[in-house]
């Protein structure tokens, strides 16, 4: 069959189909297939005898499971796989000969990792934190991994300080504290010696260092990559990844408090999402930049702690990821799943960004030693569709049963195969740059601007979000004992902008710079932030979670009709009461109570509402805990909403400054309203209007005009 058959949608599936195992065996075997008949008693020399060494059932048990653990990832230890498939819009044989970039017609298999990168493997998900992004395409040519990041710069310029910057920022050496946070003296102190910091550091304080969803952020290849057409003309790029779904931050008291709730809150999103066939989608895109334009920019573009703005060289949209597929068993797949940069096929080629290069060589060493020596590409998730002959043999779980003599080339002995496939034939020809230099240790001069950029990130803020980085800023350096680190912080950032070290200085107990410094940038970037992008997606509220509040005798009609609304555009509605089970309306409907309030929180929700009914409001105006729900969610700046009696509750949870319907307004009195993302309405006849406003208060996300109401002390 040829290669480009062989690769469709199904093909990595129908791969792994041959190894897949169904539980539904009738009868337990050993290791060798010998029918075991007890597996829950050891064998002994009498009752109460010692265990005997010939039970060779209980050694291989417990064997197996004394080695069951590998070691976790250096970095990026947690992480949650999918599975789906890449389409290309149109044939990008203009800037590149790779062939999943040529079909539209053609449906690339594709594994995703999404993955926080400083906590351990059992840490929780909604920790401040990079999150990795890394995509293996199963290609006709091969596999192609993408491994980028949320973020689309990198805390150093050299390869050779990543381990530097990994220890600074892991657990304190002599007691493992903090885990999975920068917040500590070694980390600060990292940062505060190296200024190429700086603008990384804007983006892991800002608001996208703690995503709603993996769902709804965006991915970065980060690194400066090749395309390379079939007449072999390079161009530089860089990749992206835009969410269907828009770009969507938590609340950073949110991410404590679900830390605690849910540490899987990502990852059960994302599971969750894809049981219920509300695929992941992101759109690729690539900035392209001619290679006679290398030296127009006033930055390098090898510079990884460099963007370009979008401004100057705009993103072309290419192509779409579908992620449809969950996996059957985290560890064989998820776990033992190894990108690399280095993967690449004909078509994509590397830069001499030296963060890429050094990052070309770690994959692949690291792996060897993660997944127990040099065979890990048999381990079925690695596995490429394209055919692999590679002279390769032994070592360590060798799975593949190589025929013939021959495992030598050149030879005669098997037909000189396999042999070396020519251009023409696909095989992967390295792009030919010219290279001319002395062996030095130094870096070229406009890698040294280590603060335009972050005060460019900086400029492009909205007023919510830049109050978000100084509130990072108070919690993480807040949390650095030594006086001296938080000073030289202060300092670092007065070369970014003057006000924002005021502001640092303010809350960490440390002087504020002597001279008011900053950067003369004055340019701004909107679609750096999530907030003035027009990639954000603000009118859409499909697969948001809404909490309806509830006890018996609500309002069935009420609720109904809400939830009927929300469900239409995609919401998922959950129904809370202090019980679970089934709860009466006041008209004798019943509907099931899906979680307590133990077993869930407004944390967890996108929104919370509260349908009316006499009897339920008098039982919720008893609960503190529906009321705290309902002053959480406000404090997080989330939409609230409540019809009929339910207003009641909302008036007992005393959200400052906002109307509510049933409220004396000048002339006459309220009967429906949304104020700040707070949706009330008192008459049934309102109903439908208080569902559009409802759902347009939810497709907004977040309302950051309350967020000065913090005198809620939820
Ligand atoms: Fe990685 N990185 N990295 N990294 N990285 C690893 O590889 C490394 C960097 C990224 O879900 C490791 O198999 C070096 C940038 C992701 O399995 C290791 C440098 C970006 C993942 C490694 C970087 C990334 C990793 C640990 C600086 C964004 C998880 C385990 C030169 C573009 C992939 C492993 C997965 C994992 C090395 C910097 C992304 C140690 C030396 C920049 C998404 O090899």
């Amino acid at each position: 069959m040829d290669r480009e058959r062989m690769v469709n949608e199904k093909s990595k599936d129908e791969q792994l189909e041959k190894v897949r195992e169904d539980p539904e065996r009738e009868f337990l075997t050993t290791n060798q297939g010998v029918r075991v008949n007890n597996t829950d008693i050891s064998l002994k020399a009498g009752e109460r005898g010692p265990t005997l060494l010939e039970d060779f059932h209980f050694r291989e048990k417990l064997t197996h499971f004394d080695h069951e653990r590998i070691p976790e990832r250096v970095v990026h230890a947690r992480g949650s796989g999918a599975y789906g498939f890449f389409q290309v819009y149109e044939p990008m044989t203009e800037f590149t000969s790779a062939k999943f970039l040529q079909d539209p017609n053609k449906k690339t298999p594709v594994f995703v990792r999404f993955s926080t990168v400083v906590g351990f493997r059992g840490s929780a998900d909604t920790v401040r934190d990079v999150r990795g992004f890394a995509t293996k395409f199963y290609t006709e040519d091969g596999n192609y991994d993408l491994v980028g990041n949320n973020m689309p710069v990198f805390f150093i310029q050299d390869a050779i300080k990543f381990p530097d910057l990994v220890h600074s920022i892991k657990p304190e050496q002599d007691n493992q504290i903090p885990q999975a946070s920068a917040a500590h003296d070694t980390f600060w102190d990292f940062v505060s010696c190296h200024p190429e910091n700086a603008h990384m550091i804007m983006w892991v304080l800002s608001d996208r260092a703690l995503p709603r969803s993996y769902r709804m952020m965006e991915g970065f290849g980060v690194n400066t990559f090749r395309f390379v057409n079939a007449e072999g003309k390079g161009r530089f790029i860089k990749f992206h990844w835009k969410p269907l779904l828009g770009i969507h931050s938590l609340v950073w008291d949110e991410t404590q408090k679900i830390a605690g709730k849910d540490p899987d809150f990502n990852r059960r999103d994302l599971w969750e999402a894809i049981e219920m066939g509300d695929y992941p989608e992101f759109e690729f895109g690539v900035q392209i930049l001619e290679e006679e334009d290398e030296f127009k920019f006033d930055f390098d573009i090898l510079d990884p702690t460099k963007i370009w703005p979008e401004e100057d060289v705009p993103i072309k949209w290419i192509g779409k990821m579908t992620l449809n597929r969950n996996p059957d068993n985290f560890f064989a797949e998820t776990e033992q799943v190894a990108f690399c940069p280095a993967n690449v096929v004909p078509g994509i080629d590397f830069s001499n960004d030296p963060l890429l290069q050094g990052r070309l060589f770690s994959y692949l060493d690291t792996q060897l030693i993660r997944l127990g020596g040099p065979n890990f590409q048999e381990i079925p998730i690695n596995r490429p569709l394209a055919p692999v002959a590679n002279n390769q043999r032994e070592g360590y779980n060798r799975m593949t049963i190589n025929k013939g003599k021959t495992s030598y080339f050149p030879n005669t002995v098997g037909d000189n195969k396999p042999r070396p496939a020519s251009a023409e034939e696909n095989g992967y020809v390295h792009y030919m740059e010219k290279v001319e230099g002395k062996v030095i240790r130094s870096r070229s001069e406009k890698f040294k601007d280590f603060y335009s950029q972050a005060k460019l990130f900086w400029n492009s803020m909205s007023k919510p979000e830049k109050e978000h980085i100084i509130e990072a800023f108070h919690f993480e350096i807040g949390k650095v004992k030594d006086k001296k680190i938080r000073q030289a912080v202060v300092d670092m950032f007065n070369n970014v902008d003057g006000d924002l070290a005021m502001e640092i200085a303010r809350g960490v107990g440390v002087s504020a710079p002597g001279q008011k410094g900053g950067s003369p940038v004055t340019k701004e970037s909107p679609n750096l932030s999530q907030e003035r992008s027009e990639r954000n997606v603000k009118n859409s509220i499909k697969t948001r979670k809404i909490a309806f509040l509830v006890a018996e005798g609500y309002n069935h009609k009420e609720l109904s009709q809400v939830m009927q609304a929300l469900e239409a555009g995609g919401a998922k509605a959950d129904i809370i009461s202090k019980y679970q089970g089934m709860l009466k309306s006041s008209g004798g409907e019943e509907i099931e109570v899906g979680k307590n309030y133990h077993t869930t929180e407004s944390v967890l929700y996108d929104a919370v509402y509260v349908p009316g009914g006499k009897k339920s409001i008098e039982t919720l105006k008893m609960h503190g805990d529906a009321i705290h729900f309902v002053n959480e969610a406000f404090r997080h700046c989330k939409p609230v909403g409540a019809t009929g009696e339910g207003v009641e509750l909302l008036k007992i949870a005393n959200l400052p400054d906002i109307q509510l319907a049933g409220q004396e307004s000048s002339d006459k009195t309220i009967s429906a309203i949304s104020d700040k993302g707070v949706v009330t309405a008192i008459n049934e006849g309102d109903i439908n209007s208080f569902n559009e406003s409802f759902i347009d208060a939810i497709a907004k996300h977040r309302h950051w005009d309350r967020e000065k109401k913090k005198q809620v002390p939820a």
